[in-house]
């Protein structure tokens, strides 16, 4: 079949403004502190923004122990447990927290539930940092739940219960899991609907729309990133073929072979620079008109700590 592709691009895509800070943030501390800075994990989980920042003198580590004494650290968009906040404070170390607001907001949340005598459950994805950090916010009482099976499995108190998510999960698997738990803990407590936050509910609307359109859908993102994984999931579920690439090397004349119409979206941590070079790429490949879904403005921003913006 002999056609020239079209590209649609999904809106909004890309940065949050959690990511946003984050960024900023470590950005701003090289400014001020000078480097080496050090951050307690990959500030986003983005290839290209870590490299970036390498560059300008981040130094990535995975554990506390990694960053040497008298040194500052900021602890990524993910969040940490309260363990690691304290071992911080031990040490002396200088710490700026690019948490993301929705992520603390939660963590705050877990907190007020646990000193009321909650048993909490907490629907997320194992091994993620989130879910290592929200979890993390209290000695005991909270429990894991990845999937609908793992409901049955749970013994709470059933007069006081209550549930937080982490806040990239799939929209329309969190919903499943939470109607399996309120039909088995009717008087469990909840948020209005889930702590899944607006950057992953537009970019899955989105991408709903986007996948209605094509015949292939593209989403930018690491795969360690996990709103960009459940983006391709969402189109994927649609029935519409869908790739997560981490940027315009990924691409082949077989991967948009036979597609007439090309998805694009990125997730949250993803830069919009990555999306121009793949489209440029796409264009290589032979691909002709892009236009840009119409979506949702947002206009969300979140301030920076005090540390890096009060006058030196
Ligand atoms: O949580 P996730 O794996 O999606 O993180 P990310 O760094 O890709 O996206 C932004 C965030 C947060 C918290
Ligand atoms: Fe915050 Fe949502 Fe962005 Fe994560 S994806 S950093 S929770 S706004």
């Amino acid at each position: 079949m002999n056609t020239t592709p079209t590209v649609l691009l999904a809106n909004p895509r890309g940065f949050c403004a959690g990511v946003d800070r984050a960024i900023e943030i470590v950005e701003r501390a090289i400014e001020r502190f000078g480097a080496p800075i050090y951050v307690r994990h990959e500030i986003v989980h983005n290839r290209h923004v870590v490299e970036t920042l390498r560059a300008r003198g981040a130094i990535f580590v995975e554990e506390l122990d990694e960053v040497p004494d008298g040194a500052v650290v900021v602890f990524s968009a993910h969040g940490v447990a309260q363990a690691i906040h304290e071992r911080a404070r031990a040490r002396g170390l200088t710490v700026l927290d690019a948490t993301c607001p929705l992520v603390t907001k939660v963590h705050h949340e877990v907190q007020r539930l646990h000193r009321q005598g909650y048993d909490i459950v907490m629907i997320g994805h194992r091994g993620h940092p989130e879910v290592e950090g929200t979890m993390g916010q209290v000695p005991d009482r909270i429990h894991l739940v990845e999937t609908e099976e793992d409901v049955a499995r749970l013994t709470l108190d059933p007069e006081r219960c209550a549930y937080v998510t982490q806040t990239t999960l799939s929209v329309d698997d969190a919903r499943h899991i939470i109607e399996r738990l309120t039909a088995r803990y009717p008087r469990i407590l909840g948020p209005k609907k889930d702590d899944i936050c607006y950057a992953t509910q537009n970019r899955q609307d989105a991408v709903k729309q986007l996948a209605a359109q094509c015949d292939l859908v593209l989403v930018i993102g690491s795969p360690n990133s996990s709103n960009s994984n459940r983006l391709r999931e969402v189109a994927a579920a649609l029935g519409i073929p869908a790739h997560l690439i981490e940027d315009e090397t990924a691409l082949t004349a077989e991967t948009i072979r036979n597609a007439r119409r090309i998805g694009l979206t990125a997730g949250a941590s993803a830069p919009e620079e990555l999306v121009r070079r793949v489209l440029a790429r796409l264009q290589e490949l032979g691909a002709a008109e892009i236009a840009e879904l119409p979506g949702v403005a947002e206009n969300v921003r979140f301030t920076l700590p005090k540390t890096l913006t009060e006058a030196t």
